[in-house]
Order: C-alpha cells, then structure tokens, then sequence
C-alpha cells in the first residue's frame, strides 16, 4: 500500500456463527416485510428520525468515496404543492401514451394512475440528486460510478426507513427536470428518485407481491 495511504483498524463485529445465523434472519424478515407504500398518513416526522434516516443513506458505499449526491428533504407545503402539479402534468402524458400497452400491462396489478395526491400528504419528500462532477473552487472534478453510488444509498435510505417503522415510495416521475427547477439545483445536480416519505395511513392497503425464491434468482458456484 502507498505510504500516504493513512489507515486505521477496522472494527469488526466479531459475533459468533449462531449469533450471525440469527442476525442474518432477523434482518431478512425485517426487509422483507418493507414494501411500497403509497397510502401515508400526513403526521410530521420527528427530525432526529430524519437526521439519522439521511445519515444511513450517506455511509453507502460510493465511487472514490465521492457521495455523489444531494438529500433534498421537502416539507414546505407550497414546494410539495409544486412538485405533485409537475409530477401529475409527465405523469398524465404517460398515462396517455407515453407508456407502451406492455408497460402499462406490467403495471396494472399496481393500479397505479397519473394522481400522485401521496406527494402532498406525506409529510416529507426526499429528493435525490445525483452529481456526476462537483464544483470545487470553481473547478469541475469528476465522480464516478455515479448512477451505482447514488443507487446504493437510496437503498441504504430505504432500509433505513424501514427499520425505524416508516414506510416510502421510490417514485420516477419521467422526465424530471423540474424538480431541479423547482429546488433550484445547480447545473452540476441532476434529478434521481423522488421519495416520499411517513407513517402509513391507518387503512393503507399494498399490493398482493410474491418474491422469487433463491433458486430463481441466484446461481451457486461451488
Ligand atoms: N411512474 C409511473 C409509472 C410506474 C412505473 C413503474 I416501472 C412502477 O413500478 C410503478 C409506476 C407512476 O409512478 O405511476
């Protein structure tokens, strides 16, 4: 290794294997209980719970250790009234033609429509940004495996959620380029996924999902 590489311990965990059994199938059935929701009850969310949430997101792994990304965390009434009008407005034209027959068939189960009254009732919405350079002193400076990086903390973000009993929605209203108008992003920031996020509303109802086994969606080695 480079000598100015500067390194300190790692801190292992060191649990034994019974305890990591356990630990590997408590976690499984805590996420695999997370599912999209879009029924949210609008109570606010306190700021500590959404501090650390954000915090999560931020340890993933990214490119060069870059974090290339932006939380931009919305609970201004008028900003979410905003951003449901633009969302409904691309979602209406993808309703009406956008989207292929295919899709739409894919999505029926969802029964999913160009109404997004959930990104004015949740009482948060994150929307990510994702920077593929950054603005140093003026200066551009690449990053790298934007897309991978900005991905992976939105899935630390969403598990994050999970775990503490909030419940989200990983929304992609296409295009999205207004939510950088409507949040004033720089150039160099370019809209990810939107999420709102709450507790759920009382009567929420989710759709009936199976996930694949792990014989249909992994290969072994040995
Ligand atoms: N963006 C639309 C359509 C949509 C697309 C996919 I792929 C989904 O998994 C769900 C919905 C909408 O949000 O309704």
């Amino acid at each position: 290794m480079k000598d100015h590489f500067k390194t300190i311990p790692y801190q292992a965990s060191n649990l034994d294997e019974g305890a990591m059994l356990q630990k590997s199938e408590e976690f499984n059935l805590l996420m695999n209980r997370r599912r999209s929701v879009r029924d949210f009850s609008d109570k606010p969310l306190p700021k500590g719970i959404v501090e650390n949430i954000l915090m999560t997101a931020n340890s993933a792994p990214s490119g060069a250790n870059k974090q290339p990304w932006t939380f931009c965390v919305v609970t201004n009434n008028e900003i979410k009234k905003r951003i449901r009008r633009e969302a409904e407005i691309e979602e209406y034209k993808a309703y009406h033609g956008g989207m292929p027959e295919q899709w739409l068939e894919d999505l029926s189960y969802l029964g999913t429509d160009w109404n997004k009254e959930f990104l004015e009732v949740a009482p948060l919405i994150i929307v990510v940004f994702r920077k593929s350079y950054d603005i140093i002193n003026g200066q551009k400076r690449k990053n790298y495996y934007v897309q991978e990086s900005v991905g992976l903390a939105c899935g630390f973000l969403l598990a994050a959620i999970h775990n503490c009993g909030l419940v989200a929605l990983t929304h992609t209203p296409s295009p999205m380029d207004f939510l950088r108008q409507i949040l004033e992003r720089p150039e160099n920031e370019k809209p990810f996924l939107l999420i709102p996020i709450g507790y759920p509303a009382n009567d929420a109802l989710v759709p009936n999902i199976q996930r694949k086994k792990l014989s249909e969606f992994v290969e072994f080695y040995t």
